[in-house]
């Protein structure tokens, strides 16, 4: 191969970066509607009476949305604490119950290790505190998911460095089984990439299946989906609720996930039996996968990662 033809074979490397790079500008633009993720019911209501876009960019991802800021606060030793400022600059002091509470805290490590779940408590000026969930060294993402009252539902997330000697902890490989506090939880499903799925979650005990699940965050599981990569978090709503008639404790647990597009997805699962709260993770793969792993983009949604080694692409 000749110098031309490797200068050639760069630039069209670079192309397909800048392509991707392209759609992925496209993504955070709130005005173009190709980056707008749909419910499947939307095809049935060619009235146009479902047109507004549900989602234009995963939830997480900004710090600052619509008006609203998430603004971490100085705190004593082993407490966090923030607020989140509104459109006047001030913080807000109230908040609309969605999922049983008013502000849903979660936090993970950007190598999706360390999840917690919690929920702070909000004092008269505006500041949620709680025990910091920020469990040792380590670059954190902090997620307030939250509604102000009289504004749409937010998730506003920031970084967080807890200083220390950091552990890198490699993402465990995808499976569909896992074992968590001596129970068995079972996945089903498989996301698909720029639409709802169900994924149906089972969870054992000593072989004998759970039947008698407690309900929690007004469901009988609160599911968090996160993307590798970024750490987009996902919108995932219970397929059904407590005493709704067709909804049982166990042992299988529904959602419905919007995964935004291919690539690998952390889940966490918190569920509650035996009056305690427990959390069975999953990594997942949405979308097609190549032989060395890495999800390939989908026809549907860009993935935000160039893909390498590709033929053609000359890099060789
Ligand atoms: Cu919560």
């Amino acid at each position: 191969m000749n110098t031309v033809t490797r200068l050639g074979g760069f630039a069209l490397g670079l192309v397909a970066v800048f392509g991707t790079a392209y759609g992925v500008g496209r993504v955070v633009d709130p005005g173009v509607p190709a980056a707008e993720i749909r419910h499947d019911g939307d095809a049935a209501h060619p009235d146009g009476e479902h047109d507004e876009p549900v989602d234009r960019l995963p939830g997480g991802l900004l710090v600052s949305d619509r008006g609203y800021t998430l603004a971490p606060v100085a705190a004593p030793a082993g407490e966090f604490a923030f607020t989140v400022d509104g459109p006047d600059g001030r913080p807000v002091t109230s908040y609309d119950v969605a999922h049983d509470k008013r502000m849903h805290l979660i936090v993970a490590r950007r190598d999706l290790s360390g999840f917690r779940h919690v929920h702070p408590d909000l004092t008269s000026d505006g500041t949620w505190r709680v025990a910091t969930p920020l469990a040792g060294p380590g670059q954190w993402r902090a997620f307030a998911d939250f509604t102000p009252t009289g504004g749409e539902p937010l998730t506003l997330g920031v970084d967080v460095t807890v200083p220390g000697e950091l552990t890198e902890r490699p993402l465990p490989a995808p499976a569909t089984s896992t074992s968590v506090d001596g129970y068995t939880v079972t996945l089903a499903g498989e996301p698909q990439p720029g639409r709802t799925s169900p994924l149906t979650l089972t969870v054992s005990r000593d072989g004998q299946p759970v039947t008698d699940l407690e309900p929690y965050l007004g469901a009988y599981g609160h599911l968090v989906a996160l993307r590798r990569g970024d750490l987009a978090y996902l919108h995932v709503h219970p397929d059904g609720t407590p005493g709704d008639g067709r909804t049982r404790p166990g042992p299988g647990v529904t959602f419905l996930a919007e995964v935004p597009s291919a690539g690998t997805y952390r889940l966490y699962l918190d569920f509650r039996h035996g009056g305690a709260v427990h959390t069975a993770e999953f990594t997942v793969v949405a979308g097609a996968v190549t032989a060395g792993g890495d999800p390939r983009p989908s026809g549907t949604a860009p993935t935000g990662e160039p893909e390498h080694g590709t033929p053609g692409h000359g890099h060789n």
